[in-house]
């Protein structure tokens, strides 16, 4: 039997009472790692860097076997850029290379970077027009529900490919996972975290890092997903919201040698 762990903080009382968002995260885990991973979700909400959370809420549930699927994690591609308008600029290359529109691309790019008050989830938009396809307003869309199939794997896929912090972890499960969804043509994100610049687009099976999608200090970030005209908006809103997905590292292993620069990954993240 495995176990969904999650945490959710808030500053100024719980977000149903309209606090504001400090973190949140989810494992699924055996029974026997669900202390460890309560303690170091505990942790993780007390410390974060966008401030101290006043309301912080675990829970755990069992979760059954047969309610699992499976999505593979999309291969990363680093590109390196020397600014916020430079990465703009490649963000929107890649994501017409994967499908969609130039101009569904711009509007999505333009709405992020226009947003006032940052969503807690993402858009979903056409990837034809740009137009925003979900009724979740401000709260947007939550991904939930999809944890690593096996982390060792997964820390040393990941060391193999030069990328080794908790941001590009957690995007790399959660980009997965949308990948996955009926419909999806791209998604396009960058952290709202004021010290994390970094963005991707995943698109064509890949997750395509970008180094630079704002200032650094910003802590404007945001999240859209560019799905296929005719997609199930429902059927998309309850997988990408409910169903529980283990992502799991596949293809060929590659066993190449772990980088130095990388070692101390595992011990440093906090989940
Ligand atoms: N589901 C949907 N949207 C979400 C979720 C979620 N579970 N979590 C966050 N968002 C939205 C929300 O609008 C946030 O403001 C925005 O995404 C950014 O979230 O180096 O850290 O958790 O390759 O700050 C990307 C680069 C890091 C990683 C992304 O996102 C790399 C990141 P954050
Ligand atoms: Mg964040």
């Amino acid at each position: 039997m495995l176990y969904s762990v999650k945490m959710r903080a808030a500053r100024g009382g719980a977000h149903e009472q309209g606090g504001s968002h400090i973190s949140g995260a989810e494992r699924i885990v055996a029974e026997e790692e669900i202390a460890d991973n309560l303690s170091s979700l505990l942790q993780r909400a007390l410390t974060h860097t966008k401030g101290k959370a006043d309301f912080i809420q675990m829970t755990v549930e069992a979760v059954e076997a047969s309610q699992i699927a499976r999505a593979p994690f999309l291969p990363i591609v680093s590109f390196p850029v020397e600014s916020a308008a430079q990465g703009r600029e490649k963000a929107l290359y890649v994501l017409e290379q994967a499908g969609v529109q130039r101009q569904a691309a711009r509007a999505g790019l333009r709405m992020l970077t226009e947003m006032r008050e940052n969503m807690r989830g993402a858009m979903v938009l056409s990837a034809e027009t740009g137009k925003r396809m979900d009724q979740a307003g401000q709260r947007g869309i939550r991904v939930t529900g999809m944890d690593v199939e096996d982390d060792a794997g997964f820390t040393q896929w990941l060391q193999r490919q030069d990328a080794c912090n908790l941001h590009l972890r957690e995007a790399a499960v959660l980009a997965a996972k949308v990948a996955a969804a009926p419909g999806i043509v791209a998604e396009l994100c960058w952290s709202d975290d004021p010290e994390y610049i970094a963005g991707y687009v995943a698109g064509k099976g890949m997750y395509h890092r970008i180094s630079h999608m704002k200032e650094y200090g910003s802590a404007q970030g945001g999240r859209a997903f560019f799905v296929q005209a005719g997609t199930d908006l429902a059927a998309l809103r309850a997988y990408l919201e409910e169903q529980i997905v283990l992502v799991e590292v596949g293809g060929k292993r590659n066993d190449g040698q772990v980088r130095r620069d990388c070692a101390g990954y595992q011990k440093k993240r906090a989940i």
